[in-house]
């Protein structure tokens, strides 16, 4: 029966703090580990560095228990998770991953460990990685041996586990989602499902760690390329003049159809970039794939082109009408401006100086430095709808559904949501 006492958390990020927090709260003794300081500090203090449901309380709890600290270099421990960033690097119109993190990582690690340690990858990293890891430990720790080479006998195992979770429903879906368990080896996944079994209700499936790979880029992907399809129809609608909105409903009707909603483009760190990842090792192949990351990111510059149009048609002497830019997050009632198509709008807009802009994020407390440069603050509701000719709207936050039809009389509506 495989025992796991002590927990270590490489990257206390959106993922990594919260699956701290999951295994400390189910009793293990965790130690969160970041680069970071000032995150290190506020670990240590009980406090996450970012919003998410109920992290608060899990973190406070698990640390006020003694079961989580915080630290900037790893321990030994039974097992040792990486969960840092993967973000791209490049051009843009040719993006590669950047897994520099991950191999650092793994060099923290290596110190650290000793026979018995299981080393789990949950960062979302290209095919090969997770082997690509082994290697990286095998070189600098000769003196244990690693399942890449030794096989099922290997003193050390290692294993790729995905994380799935959705943020803003974080805590709940590292326990309910399936869990896919991607091992070098048979014993390796086998080990790491014992792990992940601690906390994990959801089914936790066994495959190999390049299959595991390649299924959480494919779910990524899967859900960009239906984006796309849905914000390549609302152009297809805009330039017939059929609303999309009633168009997909019609369509939806059918029961083997499910077209996802249209919006102001793609965003965050996970659905806008992992599909790259594949793309960048199958150029040739990906081609579907490739397309759907093109058409979602040319969704902001058409979003610019529509106010742009709707500005000038308004004929001010000034040119410059009030804009009400509401929302600033990659989606609903988050608070992470991360790769947010609604941020790229606004810059591009005060950067071609149209209209005069007020920008409403109930979710942040000051603008991005890239909004700040143009001068750009933020405003509350209300007073920036009172004062707007055109509302622009970007992200369909809660707060935003109640604006009501009598606020927005005689305004230019632009709604990216279809929420109004
Ligand atoms: N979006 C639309 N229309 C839709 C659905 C989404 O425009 O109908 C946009 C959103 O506004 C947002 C972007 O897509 O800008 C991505 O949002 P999302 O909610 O689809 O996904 P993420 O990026 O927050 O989280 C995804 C999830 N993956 C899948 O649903 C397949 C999550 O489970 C992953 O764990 C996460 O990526 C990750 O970390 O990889």
């Amino acid at each position: 029966m495989d025992s796991f006492r002590r927990v270590c958390v490489l990257g206390l990020g959106y993922v990594g703090l919260p699956t701290a927090a999951v295994f400390a709260g189910a009793g293990l003794d965790v130690l969160g580990v970041d680069t970071e300081p000032r995150v290190v500090a506020a670990v240590g203090a009980g406090l996450p560095h970012f919003g998410e449901p109920d992290l608060d309380a899990a973190v406070r709890r698990a640390v006020e228990a003694g079961k989580l600290r915080a630290a900037a270099v790893p321990e030994p421990a039974d097992a040792i998770l990486i969960a840092v960033p993967t973000p791209l690097a490049g051009e843009r119109a040719a993006p590669v991953p950047d897994i520099s993190r991950v191999e650092a990582a793994a060099r923290a690690a290596a110190p650290v460990l000793r026979a018995g340690t299981l080393v789990v990858v949950e960062s979302t990293v290209p095919v090969g990685t997770t082997e690509l890891v082994c290697r990286l430990l095998a070189a600098l720790r000769p003196d244990l041996t690693f399942p890449h080479e030794a096989g099922e006998a290997a003193a050390v195992q290692v294993a790729h586990c995905p994380e799935r979770v959705l943020p803003g429903r974080v805590l709940q879906e590292i326990v309910h989602n399936p869990r896919l368990i991607g091992g070098v080896t048979r014993r390796c996944a086998q080990r790491a499902a014992a792990l992940y079994g601690i906390v994990v209700r959801g089914e936790c499936r066994l495959t190999d760690s390049r299959t595991a790979e390649l299924a959480k880029l494919a779910e990524n992907a899967y859900r960009d390329v239906n984006v796309a399809f849905a914000n390549e129809l609302s152009l297809v609608c805009d330039r017939q003049g059929i609303d999309v909105r009633e168009l997909i409903g019609l369509a939806n009707l059918h029961p083997r159809v499910n077209i996802l909603q249209p919006g102001p483009g793609v965003g965050g760190h996970c659905i806008a970039v992992d599909p790259w990842f594949i793309v960048a090792t199958n150029p040739a192949e990906a081609q579907l794939i490739r397309a759907a990351r093109l058409v979602n990111d040319a969704k902001p510059g058409f979003v610019v082109a529509q106010v742009r149009g709707r500005a000038a048609a308004l004929g001010r002497p000034s040119g410059r009408p009030v804009i009400a830019c509401l929302g600033l997050s990659y989606k609903r009632d988050v608070d992470d401006l991360r790769g947010s198509p609604a941020v790229e709008i606004v810059r591009r807009l005060a950067e071609e100086r149209i209209g005069e802009l007020l920008v409403v994020e109930p979710h942040v407390a000051a603008p991005p430095a890239e909004l700040a440069a143009h001068g750009l603050e933020l405003h509350d509701l209300d007073g920036a709808i009172a004062r707007a000719e055109i509302v622009l709207l970007l992200v369909d936050h809660m707060a935003f559904l109640r604006v009501g039809r009598e606020a927005l009389r005689e305004k230019v509506v632009i709604d990216t949501r279809g929420v109004w």
